[in-house]
């Protein structure tokens, strides 16, 4: 069967509700399963808006956002939850325990599945480290676990669904570098059916993507490997040297 998940963007412009200036323009993209796709850009290029766009948190000005060919603003919220699993890039967790917490986008996952998701997500020992393992208190908003450890855990709460699409919004800032080396590669293994799409700030978590969007004031001003983008992107290299 034909892999599914694979996403489109096609010429999109996109405004806030009451802005006047287009915080995108003219993206166009598309982002096959199996392979990941890369946004870098500073800060304000627009990397959340676009990735907004895909689970429908706002609806396109003009151009159109395809998943498997199929416009999103025709399918259903349901279908798009359950097929495509955003990391935010500030990630909320609830009151109630670590199991409430993962089981979120999939109530009947099976304890080995969130121990699975765990564990590719880095976050097994830290779950393990108390007696109470997945039945650990998270307190409101996730003030009692570090940032990183809140990443983390919301890695692995989108692992549970085993989506066509990961969205993964600066989910690895948090993380050392080895620990997030660790997390991508055991994330790889996990992924190989899916469109992984991963926005980023440090050119390491990246360079190994099959293509980069690099993003500037909302437009993709140049797009190729790591390799030919230190060799043709101006932009790229500054972030590389930052
Ligand atoms: C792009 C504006 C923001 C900026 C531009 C999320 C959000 C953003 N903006 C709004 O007006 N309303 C909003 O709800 O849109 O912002 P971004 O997409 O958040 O940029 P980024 O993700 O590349 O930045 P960062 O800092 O996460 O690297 O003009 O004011
Ligand atoms: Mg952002």
């Amino acid at each position: 069967a034909e892999k599914k998940g694979r996403v489109e963007f096609r010429d999109v412009t996109f405004k806030y509700p009451g802005a006047e200036a287009p915080v995108l323009s003219n993206i166009s993209f598309t982002a096959e399963p199996g392979k990941t796709l890369a946004i870098i850009g500073s800060t304000g290029a627009g990397k959340t808006t676009l990735v907004s766009l895909l689970p429908r948190l706002y609806d396109v000005a003009s151009g159109e956002v395809l998943l498997d060919g199929v416009p999103v603003t025709e399918m259903d919220s349901s279908e798009i939850t359950s097929r495509v699993s955003a990391v935010p890039q500030k990630p909320y967790l609830f009151s109630g325990t670590i199991e409430h917490n993962l089981r979120f986008g999939k109530p009947d996952a099976t304890d080995e599945e969130l121990w699975e998701a765990l564990e590719t997500a880095q976050a097994k020992g830290f779950v393990e480290e108390k007696s109470s393992g997945l039945n650990r208190r998270i307190a409101q908003g996730g003030t009692n676990v570090s940032g990183g450890q809140r990443q983390r855990l919301s890695i692995a709460r989108a692992l549970v669904t085993k989506p066509n699409v990961y969205l993964f919004d600066d989910s690895f800032s948090a993380l050392d570098v080895a620990t997030d080396a660790r997390l991508r590669k055991a994330l790889k293994g996990k992924t190989k059916d899916a469109t992984v799409i991963i926005v980023a700030q440090r050119v390491s978590t990246i360079a190994d993507a099959d293509e980069i969007l690099v993003l500037d004031n909302g437009r993709i001003v140049d797009r190729g490997t790591h390799d030919e983008l230190l060799e043709t992107s101006p932009t790229y290299q500054e972030i590389v040297e930052s």
